[in-house]
């Protein structure tokens, strides 16, 4: 870090000046140097130095205890500060890993953006237009922050402040007049949220062209807005839930009687295998819960695997039912068990990419968003129904129905399957489909 040039003389120094402490006569060669250097220095340093050095003999002497000294401090001065500095460059390097662990309150690059956007928006604000132009791109930059956050934290932030830090300089707000005010909401899991604004005018954003009106952005998209008071009572959804019944399940375990009889498990039993472990949940962590050792279900002749050749998902089923595609182009998939009862996957479009949460809520208008039950079903936000017998997912612009249809029975005899079936979809990589591939089921013949 330092140059030789700057240590060589402090060495020199060292050594004159023990020398003169020591009282040593000067030697020939160091007392021909004298003169020179005293001529040049010994001028702007004068009584100071003379009075505080200790007994000096000679004239010689005591300029060379004043030009030790001002050359060590010179020089000292000198090392102190490149260390200062590179010390200091240092820091300055590691500032970004640690800054998010210090607690420190930094107000300035909080309002010197402000200030410039504010420079750059002003002059052009005047216009609908141009508020709707800064709107897009404010709720632009806020779902970029967002997802970024997501991707982090695996969760959406409560509020937009918590961005501040780490994803913006600043909360933009809605350009006055005209507009609403940017109202973000976040759900209880954290996993979605909606963020409430208004064009006056319209403009695009990313591929779509939005009119003038209100809308919602969500973890995947922009929706319009729904009015909540235009939502119906609770009454009429809880009505539409009680009519449907569980199966049969004398040991209580989630498994009803007829699925217990699929996987070969004791109905009378919660606990088959005796392993710790009830026989629902060790089906619903793919687990066999009929032998014990940790024996997986995928292992066993209760479950089958169904791969979509178009839409390349993978989900379980029971394999005992029949797998029927309702369209060509396998958008829609039915699987029939013997009562009747079936599950079926239906893919619906979704060009405005709207989260399977906002989607269900934009469908059922009825529904009070309370009664939902949100989960990430292959790592992506879903939404079950109240009543849990239909499941939503959102993945670009298609919706995943998975419903559980429970046909004239009025029963849920295979709950837990549907779970199993709904919950355990996972997306597959198209190169890895095989057709005809034993051990799988597909839809082609
Ligand atoms: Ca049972
Ligand atoms: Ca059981
Ligand atoms: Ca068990």
């Amino acid at each position: 870090m330092f140059t030789p040039p700057d240590k060589q003389p402090e060495i020199v120094l060292d050594d004159r000046e023990a020398k003169v402490l020591t009282e040593e006569p000067v030697e020939p060669a160091v007392e021909e140097e004298l003169p020179e250097i005293q001529s040049n220095d010994i001028h702007t340093m004068p009584d100071k130095f003379l009075k505080s050095t200790d007994a000096p003999k000679t004239k010689g002497r005591i300029s060379w205890v004043v030009l030790a000294s001002v050359i060590f401090i010179v020089v000292g001065g000198v090392i102190v500060t490149l260390f200062l500095y590179f010390t200091r460059e240092d820091e300055v390097l590691t500032i970004p890993d640690d800054i998010s662990n210090l607690n420190i309150n930094i107000d300035l690059p909080t309002s010197t953006p402000s200030d410039l956007d504010d420079v750059n928006d002003d002059t052009d604000l005047t216009e609908p237009e141009s508020r709707d132009s800064k709107r897009l791109n404010d709720i632009y930059d806020l779902k970029s922050a967002l997802a970024m956050y997501f991707a982090k934290y695996d969760e959406y932030p409560v509020n937009l402040n918590t961005l501040l830090r780490d994803y913006l300089t600043l909360i933009p707000e809605n350009p006055t007049p005209g507009g609403d005010s940017y109202d973000y909401k976040v759900n209880q899991d954290q996993i979605d949220f909606e963020l409430t604004f208004s064009l006056e005018s319209g403009g695009p954003f990313g591929n779509l062209t939005l009119d003038a009106s209100k809308y919602v952005l969500t973890p995947q998209g922009i929706r319009l807005y729904i009015d909540p008071d235009s939502l119906l009572p609770d009454d009429e959804v809880i009505a539409d839930t009680t009519q449907i019944q569980m199966g049969l399940d004398s040991d209580e375990d989630g498994v009803s009687d007829i699925e217990e009889n699929m996987y070969q498990t004791n109905s009378t039993l919660k606990d088959s295998d005796e392993d710790g472990y009830d026989d629902a949940i060790e089906i619903l962590a793919l687990f066999d819960p009929a032998i014990g050792d940790g024996a997986k279900l995928l292992d066993s002749s209760s479950v089958a695997i169904y791969q979509n050749p178009s839409y390349f998902y993978s989900l379980i089923y029971p394999a005992s039912w029949t797998t029927t595609p309702l369209t060509v182009d396998n958008k829609e998939v039915v699987f029939i068990s013997s009562t009747g009862e079936f599950f079926e996957v239906i893919i619906q479009d979704n060009p405005l990419g709207m989260s399977a949460y906002s989607w269900y809520l934009a469908n059922n208008p009825g529904v009070d968003p309370n009664t939902l039950t949100t989960l990430l079903i292959d790592g992506l936000p879903a939404v079950k129904s109240p009543d849990g017998l239909r499941t939503y997912l959102g993945i670009g612009s298609s919706i995943y129905m998975l419903n559980y249809n429970v046909g004239a029975s009025m029963q849920t005899n295979f709950y837990t399957s549907y779970r199993l079936f709904s919950e355990k979809l996972i997306f597959i990589d198209p190169s890895t489909i095989e057709v005809g591939d034993t051990g799988t089921t597909t839809t082609q013949e």
